[in-house]
């Protein structure tokens, strides 16, 4: 079922943006290329009056000098035809943290426990990911339930990123501010 073709890869079917909204913890991530959030990270998403995604995000990060800090950062998301895939811009609160506009792809969730969250950053010649990142997020700070890691793991290799998730640990480094 798996090409690792980037444009087949199967996302969230009549995904509800509403039943979305709230806290997400990261229990494990895919880094892309480059600074990445670190850990303890968490993830707030909303909805607006007009009805526009919008999220904020935090994590542990260390940037410059080896200066370790917990980027408060923000995003806004554009609609695309199918309503599982977003384009989100994202800025930190910081000008020294990171800008970018990524996909963000929702490929699973039950909007109560789990949810799988894709991005390809670039695709290459031969239409799979040469550089992209993940995010499973869990609605419970302790992770996911034992029920639901059979469907990540499924997901995790239909993606084609099984293997290469790290956990994220949850420490409170984020949560003084
Ligand atoms: C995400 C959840 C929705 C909101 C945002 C997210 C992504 C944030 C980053 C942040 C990177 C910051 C760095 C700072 C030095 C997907 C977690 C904004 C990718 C590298």
């Amino acid at each position: 079922a798996q090409d690792c073709q980037v444009s087949n890869i199967q996302v969230m079917q009549n995904f509800d943006r509403s039943r979305y909204t709230g806290r997400w913890y990261a229990v494990a991530k895919k880094d892309p290329v480059g600074l990445f959030l670190l850990d303890n990270v968490v993830a707030q998403f909303s909805v607006d009056e007009s009805g526009k995604m919008t999220a904020t995000a935090h994590g542990r990060v260390i940037i410059l000098n080896n200066w370790e800090m917990c980027a408060n950062m923000f995003g806004t998301f554009e609609d695309t035809p199918d309503p599982a895939k977003f384009k989100m811009r994202y800025w930190g609160a910081a000008s020294y943290l990171q800008t970018g506009n990524d996909d963000h792809w929702v490929i699973d969730t039950d909007y109560d426990n789990y949810a799988i969250h894709y991005s390809c950053r670039e695709v290459d010649l031969d239409g799979t990911c040469l550089d992209g990142y993940s995010f499973i997020f869990s609605r419970h700070p302790t992770g996911l339930r034992p029920e639901d890691q059979k469907i990540v793991t499924d997901k995790k290799k239909e993606i084609c990123f099984l293997g290469k998730y790290r956990r994220v640990g949850h420490t409170g480094f984020c949560e003084s501010s």
